[in-house]
């Protein structure tokens, strides 16, 4: 079992003392100078508190900034392949961990245990990965215009890089950013959403337990406002990776704008699975089923559209709601589960503004769920039902606005070329994905569909860690995690010149 961070009792929760943890700056586990706490509650179950974490404020941000500046001198210097190492070596804890850190994750963010599990082992793969780049980030090298002149490119580390990440993917997400980082030589001062600091303490504990130097990982929990700010105005931070909603991706944005710090964003979805006349309608049941609802909706790669060709839109539909009606929503540590709660009363609440916000759109109809469960123990929880609303045109609200929630939109359309003009028409384009058994369809949705992800008979959900991560549009700012493509973010390339002629050699002017 992993050591817990801090062993420090504070509240009794039903005859439960609920663990302390506290910051982590430059190799030890600290309070913070504030001296107030937060507690995590379980959203299945708002009596129990998961953890207390620090309350942190920029004077935390600060000690752990300079930590990380301070250890960046000697982090970027050792060999990447020996930084790799301890990758490697965090993957395997992390498969040593997994169940406890997923039963963690269950109770701190609500999704069922297979999901947390996958959640962890996304970690796992992340961690792999990037061990393998310690042996790789290649450049180029390229032929010289000049004679006895060689030339390539490599791969510079940045210095500190502030990491925000949010509450859905409370381990695979801080592991997309920090594990690239890491291998490439640059240091990390990341906060994790309120929601799920828990998870974050468990990989970075592992990251400790398995070797980094002191100051290398920082973690300072606490607000956007006290803990994020602080790190995105600091300026020793030279990179800013945010995952989160669009409104704050923009906010950030913004304020690394003047200073030209480099920033990836990864925000808000609308996802479509398109179901085309011919698709395995099975198939693409399922795939909506588990698109749809999988998380609690609560994936900004969800399927919170389903675009319908007319000849098969009555049929799915029966089906699909009879599917939805039968999925059984509870706590996720329950193996009998297939939905958890949504994270907070506030997200509740937004679930439901936008079912009454489907329920009045003119020709929609709500097709089952709709509503707030608060039956028996469901009461302590942010339970909802899983709902559908159909005949939904793709004007309306719920076929436009990332919901994050339960909610699918059923959308009829009459052609092919209709559906991918509806695919396409949402603010967004993380993913998408289309169930045809034409392969000229597929290949031509393929290539016209203008999103970062795209699946052929798959859910919009699902991605892999060796292939870019990110979307167009209000999705994102032009960057992708995950993949070669997460190296591009997290270092700068350098291009060295060797003139090993022991002549001046002029370029575009001399032969
Ligand atoms: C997210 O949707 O917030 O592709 C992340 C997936 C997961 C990651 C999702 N591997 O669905």
């Amino acid at each position: 079992m992993a050591k817990t961070t801090t062993k420090t009792a504070s509240k009794t929760t039903r005859g439960k003392k609920a663990v302390v943890h506290k910051n982590f700056i430059n190799g030890k586990w600290v309070a913070s100078t504030t001296g107030e706490t937060f507690e995590n509650r379980n959203p299945a179950d708002n009596r129990q508190v998961v953890g207390v974490f620090q309350k942190s404020s920029d004077r935390d941000v600060n000690t752990a900034v300079d930590a990380a500046h301070e250890a960046y001198k000697s982090w970027r210097l050792m060999p990447a392949p020996k930084r790799a190492e301890i990758l490697y070596k965090v993957g395997e804890r992390l498969i040593q961990y997994k169940e406890q850190f997923a039963s963690d994750m269950t109770r701190e963010m609500g999704k069922v245990l297979a999901e947390t599990r996958g959640d962890v082992q996304e970690a796992i793969d992340m961690s792999y990965y990037m061990a393998g780049e310690g042996r790789r980030q290649f450049g180029n090298t390229t032929p010289s215009e000049m004679r006895n002149k060689f030339q390539m490119s490599v791969r510079q580390p940045m210095g500190v890089c502030g990491m925000i990440t949010p509450w859905n993917f409370p381990m695979a997400i801080p592991s997309w950013k920090i594990m690239p980082a890491l291998v490439l030589g640059n240091t990390v001062v990341i906060k994790p959403a309120t929601d799920t600091p828990l998870s974050v303490v468990n990989f970075v504990n592992t990251l400790h337990e398995c070797g980094i130097p002191p100051g290398v990982v920082n973690m300072v929990t606490g607000s956007g406002r006290a803990v994020g700010e602080p790190i995105i105005n600091h300026p020793s931070v030279k990179l800013v990776s945010f995952t989160g909603s669009t409104e704050v991706g923009r906010s950030v944005s913004s304020l690394c704008g003047p200073s030209f710090k480099h920033v990836c964003l990864e925000m808000g979805g609308k996802n479509a699975q398109i179901v085309m006349d011919d698709a395995n309608l099975s198939l693409a049941l399922e795939g909506a089923l588990w698109g749809g609802f999988g998380t609690t909706g609560q994936r900004c790669t969800a399927t919170s559209r389903v675009i319908i060709h007319k000849k098969v839109y009555d049929k799915f539909v029966t089906e699909f709601v009879k599917m939805a009606k039968k999925l059984k929503v509870g706590d996720g540590l329950d193996p009998k589960v297939d939905v958890g709660p949504t994270i907070s009363e506030s997200q509740l609440r937004t679930v439901e503004q936008y079912v009454t916000i489907g329920k009045n759109e003119d020709g929609a109809t709500l097709l089952c769920g709709g509503h707030r469960l608060t039956k028996g123990d469901l009461q302590h929880g942010f339970f909802h039902e899983p709902t559908v609303f159909g005949d939904v045109s793709p004007k309306m609200r719920i076929a436009q606005e990332e919901i994050f929630g339960p909610v699918v939109s059923l959308i009829p359309v009459k052609s092919f070329d209709e559906a991918i003009e509806v695919c396409n028409n949402v603010a967004y384009g993380l993913s998408a994905s289309i169930y045809t058994q034409d392969v000229n369809r597929a290949f031509t949705a393929m290539r016209d569909v203008y999103t970062g992800i795209f699946y052929i008979n798959a859910p919009t959900i699902g991605a892999e860690v060796h292939l870019p991560f990110g979307g167009t549009k209000a999705t994102g700012n032009g960057h992708r995690e995950a993949g070669q493509a997460a190296l591009d973010v997290f270092s700068e390339w350098k291009s060295v010149y060797v003139d090993f002629s022991g002549a001046l050699q002029r370029a575009q002017i001399d032969d």
